[in-house]
């Protein structure tokens, strides 16, 4: 029988309430996994919510993490910003220098507002009209993304392959897990491609390296998982 109290939290240390499917939640997963902390995991069936969650997220979303005075924290940028202030002795996901702070925050701040929307609208849209429209515009953003990154990488002291070169930072780990449902889902359902052309190429350059970091894969799902988790938003598929 459904129970109507949250399961036991973590007794002394963090519970997080995650879906696989929701980047939003692999964000923080990917936090976790960086600064190698336990941690006790509570799946939420977003299509079936327990009656409890309200208790944890009133908003009713994931990803939420408990912390030892029982304190909940929600927003997953926020949680993944509380976890590199926390850990940053263990994983050094923030920069120090206020300059690079600010760019990790812009780059976030630019995939979520000129990216994400048009992604979600494109999955809503049934005319192919529309679909082309909003095709052609989610690439226009990602070139924008594609030249933040090259800019980035000029100035980097170091070379490397992430948005800091070397560093692997919350800009990274917040991103990749958009890419990743954008690429799978929007892929199958709307024959969405980011090209494999020059304008993307920094893009790809970046993608394919945070896609070999064990916290990413770790925390990833196959394609099929998310194919099938963003089916609801599809109107021809939400039957
Ligand atoms: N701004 C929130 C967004 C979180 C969010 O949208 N989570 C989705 C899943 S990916 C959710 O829980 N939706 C609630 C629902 O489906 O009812 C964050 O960054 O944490």
């Amino acid at each position: 029988m459904a129970s109507s109290q949250p399961p036991e939290p973590a007794e002394n240390g963090l519970t997080l309430y995650e879906n696989p499917v929701c980047p939003f939640a692999q964000r923080v997963l990917i936090a976790l996994a960086e600064a190698g902390v336990e941690y006790k995991r509570v799946y939420i069936d977003l299509k079936n919510k327990p009656a409890w969650y309200p208790q944890i997220n009133p908003l009713g979303q994931v990803p939420a993490l408990r912390v030892e005075d029982a304190t909940i924290i929600t927003e997953s940028l926020i949680i993944i910003e509380y976890i590199a202030d926390r850990f940053a002795d263990r994983a050094a996901l923030m920069p120090r220098d206020p300059l690079l702070r600010a760019r990790v925050r812009y780059l976030i701040n630019f995939y979520d507002t000129r990216v994400n929307p048009i992604s979600h609208q494109l999955l809503h849209a049934t005319d192919p009209a529309e679909q082309k429209t909003l095709k052609l515009r989610i690439r226009e953003s990602l070139k924008g993304f594609n030249d933040l990154l090259a800019k980035q990488r000029q100035r980097n002291a170091e070379e490397g392959p992430y948005f800091l070169g070397k560093q692997f930072s919350l800009a990274d780990l917040a991103i990749a897990p958009q890419i990743a449902r954008l690429v799978a889902v929007a892929g199958h359902y709307r024959g969405f491609e980011i090209p494999r052309t020059a304008e993307y190429a920094e893009l790809h350059r970046w993608y394919d390296a945070v896609r070999k970091r064990p916290s990413f894969k770790g925390s990833s799902e196959p394609d099929d998982t998310y194919i099938e988790g963003f089916r609801r938003f599809v109107p021809e598929f939400n039957k």
